[in-house]
């Protein structure tokens, strides 16, 4: 079944060059690019996206990160794209993300761990409108 799931490319990957290698690998794999657009975000979108985890420890420097520097955010499309793209992105610490992976081949870190896929049709359904309303 078709599905839409948002993507971002965090500022590490912006920052460091990554963004040609990490599209071509969900290109590669047969995934569509319904929107794109670099963009640089402030705390309250960082807190609206990541409204689930604002009370936990990692939270703090996790958004002073993701409001660092420009990142891309992306709404991929394809079948079962929202489990398709969290297997290529890989486990959420780098340092243990299976060689093959997007964070398990580019990533040694728990937090720059270069992307972030919705993790479930309801995630995705509120993502996609958080981040491109128009769609
Ligand atoms: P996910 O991105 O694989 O879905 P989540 O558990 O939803 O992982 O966490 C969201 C983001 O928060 C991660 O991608 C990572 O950037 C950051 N993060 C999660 N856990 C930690 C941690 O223990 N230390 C530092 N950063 C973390
Ligand atoms: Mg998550």
């Amino acid at each position: 079944m078709s599905q839409r799931t948002l993507v971002l490319l965090k500022p590490d990957t912006v920052r460091r060059g990554l963004v040609g290698e990490v599209v071509s690998r969900f290109e590669a794999k047969g995934l569509g690019i319904v929107a794109m657009e670099l963009r640089t975000i402030d705390g309250d979108q960082a807190d609206r996206h990541y409204a689930e985890h604002v009370e936990r420890d990692f939270y703090p420097p996790l958004r002073a990160f993701v409001t660092s520097g420009p990142l891309v955010a992306m709404v991929v499309e394809g079948d079962e794209a929202i489990e398709v793209v969290r297997a290529l992105n890989g486990a959420t610490d780098g340092r243990k993300a299976a060689p093959g992976t997007i964070r398990g081949d580019l990533s040694l870190s728990n937090r720059e761990n270069l992307v972030h896929g919705s993790d479930s049709p309801e995630s995705a359904e509120r993502e996609i409108g958080l981040w491109f309303p128009n769609l």
